[in-house]
């Protein structure tokens, strides 16, 4: 408990409630607090707006909330990343470079606040990252890793409509004769561990924790 204030975990509680009632400007004033009290960038994502994001997909898969208040949430996120994206950039900051990541949703599918996440820990963890945005078509991946000569191929994926595109970039990859050119790596709430290896992606996370953690083992193999 802070003294004389409101502590950690309560901010935290006011944060999350802040992000699912998709209220921007009560969500920002909290993930600032937490940031004058301390608090790491990465952890108020992780503890607090994360699991938040959570329950509103819960509440949209039950129907219990429609598109307009989803973009709410994800809009009170966004401003909260406009301050926590440079901290940790600060925090997690890694000088030297360890390779080169194309990163990008993949194609059909807009969701990008996990992607933008994983960017951002990446570059703070001293990789070059080239972020194609959202809805990237297959052969854009492609084009981008010749151009800048990358290491990994990492691709986000929340629609699972979208999934045939991943195995559309893995065959391409392979009938182009660069698969063992570029390594990849996806994540995202459509696709899973063993789903990746069935379809032959050497590299999965389950948050951008991980996806650093990956990115670093596929470096060393190449
Ligand atoms: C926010 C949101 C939206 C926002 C997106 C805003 C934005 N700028 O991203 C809006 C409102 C636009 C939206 C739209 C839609 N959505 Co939506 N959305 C969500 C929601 C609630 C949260 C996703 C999120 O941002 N989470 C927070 C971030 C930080 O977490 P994350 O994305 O999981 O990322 C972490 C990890 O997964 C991992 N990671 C992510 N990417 C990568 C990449 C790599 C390489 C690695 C290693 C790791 C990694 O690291 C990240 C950080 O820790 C989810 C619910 C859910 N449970 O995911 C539904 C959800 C994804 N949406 C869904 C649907 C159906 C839709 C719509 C089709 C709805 C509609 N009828 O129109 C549209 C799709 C439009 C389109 N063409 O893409 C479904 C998808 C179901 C499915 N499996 O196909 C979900 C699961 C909701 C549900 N329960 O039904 N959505």
């Amino acid at each position: 408990m802070v003294k004389g204030g409101v502590s950690e975990e309560q901010l935290c509680k006011v944060l999350y409630k802040a992000i699912i009632d998709g209220d921007d400007a009560a969500s920002e004033k909290a993930a600032l607090d937490l940031l004058g009290k301390g608090y790491k960038a990465l952890d108020i994502i992780k503890s607090c707006m994360v699991p938040a994001m959570k329950v509103v997909g819960d509440m949209f898969a039950r129907l219990e909330i429609f598109l307009p208040e989803v973009m709410m949430s994800a809009d009170a996120f966004e401003a909260c990343m406009k301050h926590l994206g440079p901290k940790i950039l600060e925090e997690e900051r890694r000088e030297f470079i360890k390779g080169k990541v194309v990163i990008g949703t993949i194609q059909g599918d807009i969701h990008d606040l996990g992607k933008n996440i994983v960017a951002l820990m990446l570059k703070a963890n001293g990789f070059e990252v080239y972020d194609l945005g959202r809805d990237v078509p297959v052969d854009e991946f492609i084009k981008k890793a010749r151009e800048v000569n990358a290491d990994i191929i990492a691709v986000s994926a929340l629609l699972s409509t979208s999934l045939p595109y991943i195995k559309d970039l893995v065959k391409l990859l392979n009938e182009l004769g660069l698969r063992d050119r570029f390594k990849l790596m996806v994540g995202g709430g459509a696709v899973t561990r063993e789903w990746a290896r069935k379809v032959g992606v050497e590299g999965y996370g389950e948050d951008a924790e991980e996806a650093v953690r990956v990115a670093l083992k596929l470096l060393g193999k190449k």
